[in-house]
């Protein structure tokens, strides 16, 4: 038995993946571990691509629907992507094999708010459940899981599926031990509140507890997360990021925020790890994090003292941090709390938390909607993942983003957004290297000088034009004036002349 695998009934499942890939049928729906590249299996998804390629080349059919925490990696996502071994994929991806299968038809997504995903299982919305693949960095004596480097719908998948395989990852650091935080969300209509009032509140358990005997496979792997690194934050960065802590300060100006204690939610890309890069210098202290995934950024504020505790379901780390974490485990273990999806994106939660939130966005429109998923209205890029959970809970909720995307040619603010995601009573403040709209307060037609100002100067004339146009509009009435001929020319524009300035 190895220190990995303490529990002598399970000891004896272990076999290859391949082995442990016959237990999962053309039609099953799988439902994986795995969120932002972290805590996904690293074996068994090659294993399924195999198997389905084998079965194409037979000529019979072989799919699964895949249900996971949020996006994998390249070696899960992307390896059953090109083996078109997915039927139906939920909640979240971000990969750019399947994207273009997704956005060519050649495989279903549902685009989930990640608060709902594991509660939707639970309620029966994708079926039965044929098999639960999850990662662990230990099994114990007693059958328990200890959870890797994420949580995600974790205890969802593994107490509805008929059968359990699990994959235990020797890469992953044993003093992981004691970071996750495991509560059971009571089931429809027995539900209670969650008694988390601060960022750090332990809950639960560090493990999860299974039914030992729905466990058919146990497969070993060592083999790291995959995370892309993040861009050294070039000058824009720097500037939405300078903007950003220019709204800080605005909220302690106004009495609403204090130097001490800021809460923060942010969304994973470069843009949200330079604002992390821009608070090390900054007044604020003590500040924590009710987020979803621990990024880079939050490890060097904790180094540096800045940060004391962040709860989230999921590391999103590079390659560079996922190493240092490895080796620091035991350190970082006393400021982090990985927690299941369900709570940690809980608008019940978040609500009392009074944190201030900051997701990107593809597009904002003159009036504040946000579309934060669908290029042109229709192009799949990744998912709303939790930017929802937060943006419609949070206190104050903010998007930060680049006025412009490939070089100039598109613009972050448009007339009428494309797709909504994020409507106008929920985004709160749109930041740009420009400034800050803060919208709060203001009437539709309050909104459209502030959202101008932070929109591109080569875009500023024509969003002017349009505005003007709408006022005047036949037919358009005054509370959120639009003209609808003309609402959409930016995308038509850059559909039929490759730039939104025609
Ligand atoms: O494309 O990679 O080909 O250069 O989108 O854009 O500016 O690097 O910013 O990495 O923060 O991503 C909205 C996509 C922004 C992201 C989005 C193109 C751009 C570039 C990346 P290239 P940037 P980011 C967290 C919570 C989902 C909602 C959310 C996202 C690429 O933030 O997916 O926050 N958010 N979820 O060129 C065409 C536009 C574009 C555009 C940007 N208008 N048209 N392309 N791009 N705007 C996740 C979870 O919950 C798990």
């Amino acid at each position: 038995m190895s220190e990995r695998i303490a529990s002598a009934e399970l000891a004896g499942k272990v076999m290859s993946a391949d082995e442990a890939a016959q237990f999962i049928n053309n039609g099953d729906t799988v439902g994986m571990s795995g969120f932002t590249g972290a805590a996904y299996p690293k074996a068994l998804p090659t294993a399924i691509a195999n198997k389905a390629k084998e079965a194409h080349a037979r000529g019979d059919e072989y799919q699964i629907n895949l249900l996971t925490g949020a996006s994998t990696a390249p070696d899960c996502d992307g390896v059953l992507a090109e083996a078109d071994a997915i039927n139906y994929r939920m909640p979240y991806q971000s990969d750019p094999i399947m994207r273009k299968k997704i956005n060519a038809a050649e495989m279903k997504y549902q685009d989930i708010h990640l608060s709902h995903s594991g509660l939707q299982v639970e309620q029966g919305f994708f079926g039965e459940l044929d098999v639960a693949v999850v990662e662990v960095t230990r099994i114990t004596e007693h059958g328990h899981l200890i959870p890797s480097s994420g949580v995600g719908n974790n205890l969802e998948y593994l107490d509805s599926a008929k059968k359990i395989i699990l994959e235990v990852n020797s890469w992953q650091s044993l003093n992981l031990e004691g970071m996750a935080d495991i509560y059971q969300v009571p089931h429809l209509p027995n539900r209670t509140p969650i008694p988390i009032n601060n960022v750090g509140d332990r809950i639960g358990t560090p493990y999860i507890q299974i039914d030992t005997d729905k466990v058919v496979a146990i497969v070993e792997t060592d083999a790291p997360d995959r995370n892309s690194p993040f861009k050294e934050p070039d000058e824009v960065s720097k500037q939405i990021a300078g903007n950003f802590l220019d709204f800080l300060e605005a909220e302690v100006q106004a009495g609403r925020l204090s130097y001490d204690g800021y809460i923060m939610q942010s969304g994973v890309g470069n843009v949200p790890n330079a604002v992390m890069a821009g608070l090390l210098d900054s007044k604020f202290e003590n500040i924590t994090a009710y987020t979803e995934v621990v990024q880079d950024g939050m490890l060097d504020l904790i180094d540096a003292g800045k940060m004391t505790v962040a709860s989230a379901t999921s590391f999103a780390l590079s390659p560079e941090y996922a190493e240092k974490m490895n080796a620091e485990a035991k350190k970082y273990r006393e400021h982090l709390v990985l927690r299941p999806l369900q709570i940690s994106n809980s608008p019940e939660v978040i609500r009392r938390m009074g944190l201030i939130a900051s997701n990107g966005l593809i597009e904002a429109d003159i009036y504040g909607n946000v579309n934060s998923t669908h290029v042109n209205g229709t192009r799949i890029m990744n998912g709303i993942g939790g930017s929802g959970d937060f943006t419609r809970n949070a206190f104050a909720s903010t998007f930060i983003s680049p006025s412009v995307a490939k070089d100039g040619a598109i613009s972050a603010i448009v007339p009428f957004a494309s797709h909504i995601d994020h409507t106008e009573h929920d985004a709160m403040v749109i930041i740009t290297e420009y400034g800050f709209a803060d919208l709060r307060g203001l009437a539709p037609r309050d909104r459209v000088a502030k959202m101008i100002a932070v929109a591109h100067p080569d875009y500023r004339p024509l969003l002017e034009e349009y505005y003007e146009r709408a006022l005047k509009a036949e037919k358009s009435f005054q509370q959120t004036p639009h003209d609808l001929k003309t609402a959409f020319d930016f995308h038509i524009n850059m559909i039929e002349k490759g730039s939104m300035k025609g």
